[in-house]
């Protein structure tokens, strides 16, 4: 049997599931599931202690791409597959909201604005893509889409990852050793990386000061990555050229937090790539069988990696 735990789609996404999965019972309503019957588990927001009333399980289906808050679970087995979705949908979507973030400044959107506000009708130079250089940090499912779709629009694009890539058109680093030098090398910088152990805290004040002045910042993986402080500070001084951020280490941002108000900086609640029930339920299908032929599935997570 199948678990969904939706609650605020739970029917949606029952339907969806059971059509795709025929072969299988889908439940979404608590009260119907027998513990003792459950094998999968499809969630995103896993409550407290949600796994551990499953004694069978044998996989969790995160209805997300970022797993930082499954693999830190204490009721998650170790024996238990986790078993995220890669792309689904995510990764055009992230490639638009990147572009957005880009074009804003690099076109002079944002003092358009500014200008617009004021009445004043003055042309500003803008930036071609061909002079401008992006480093994408993160080449997974969105991160290497993301890459390319730049370089294909004519930035000079540097992807940076934990293993070694080879992506047409972007140059490809890896290791922490070649961060610095990608970063003092950078107009734009792109994250989209999970929130691991070695990721946490990566983009310090240390790393943020080694951005050439006008550097512009996008930050669409988690918001712990990067130290919001030091952004600020860099914004408000006038270092930074500009953010754009979609994650944050505090969700949603306090209503107080300075960040609202800050000029040149971009906010988002969490939504620069949605889960798409369509497309998701078609990768879950896969996976479950998959992992029922005893094969390894499309976005199995390595735990000890943290993702
Ligand atoms: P993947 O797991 O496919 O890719 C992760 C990439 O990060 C890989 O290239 C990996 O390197 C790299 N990486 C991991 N750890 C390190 C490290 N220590 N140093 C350098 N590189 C590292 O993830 P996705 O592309 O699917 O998603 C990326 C993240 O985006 C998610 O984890 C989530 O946090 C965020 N996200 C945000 C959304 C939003 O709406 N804001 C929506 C969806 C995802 P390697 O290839 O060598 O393994
Ligand atoms: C995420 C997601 O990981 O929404 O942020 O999938």
């Amino acid at each position: 049997m199948l678990y969904v735990h939706v609650p605020e789609q739970a029917e949606h996404w029952r339907a969806l599931l059971q059509a795709a999965l025929p072969e299988i019972t889908v439940l979404a309503a608590p009260a119907e599931v027998d513990p003792l019957a459950v094998r999968y588990l499809a969630c995103w927001r896993p409550p407290a202690g949600l796994f551990a009333r499953f004694p069978d399980l044998r996989a969790v289906f995160a209805l997300g791409a970022g797993v930082d808050r499954f693999v830190t679970r204490p009721d998650l087995a170790p024996a238990v597959a986790l078993v995220r979705l890669s792309d689904a949908g995510m990764a055009r979507q992230m490639i638009e909201y990147v572009r957005i973030g880009l074009l804003r400044f690099q076109r002079r959107i944002d003092d358009y604005a500014a200008q617009q506000a004021r009445g004043l009708w003055q042309p500003l130079p803008a930036r071609a893509a061909e002079e401008m250089r992006v480093t994408v940090l993160g080449l997974g499912a969105l991160g290497a889409a993301v890459a390319q779709a730049l370089a294909a629009d004519g930035y000079v694009v540097r992807g940076w990852s934990r293993s070694a890539h080879q992506l047409a058109a972007v140059d490809c680093r890896h290791g922490e050793a070649a961060l610095d030098a990608l970063l003092a090398d950078s107009d734009a910088l792109v994250m989209l990386l999970p929130n691991t152990d070695a990721t946490r805290g990566l983009l310090d004040a240390r790393r943020l000061a080694l951005l050439p002045a006008g550097a512009i910042v996008i930050n669409a993986g988690r918001g712990e990555q990067l130290d919001l402080d030091a952004l600020l500070a860099g914004l408000q001084a006038g270092r930074l050229g500009g953010a754009q951020l979609d994650v944050f280490a505090e969700e949603p941002l306090p209503a107080t937090h300075p960040a609202w108000q800050t000029p040149r900086l971009y906010l988002s609640p969490h939504v620069a790539a949605m889960t798409l029930p369509g497309p998701s339920v078609q990768q879950l299908a896969v996976a479950l069988r998959a992992l029922e032929a005893g094969q390894p599935p499309l976005g199995l997570v390595d735990r000890q990696r943290g993702y």
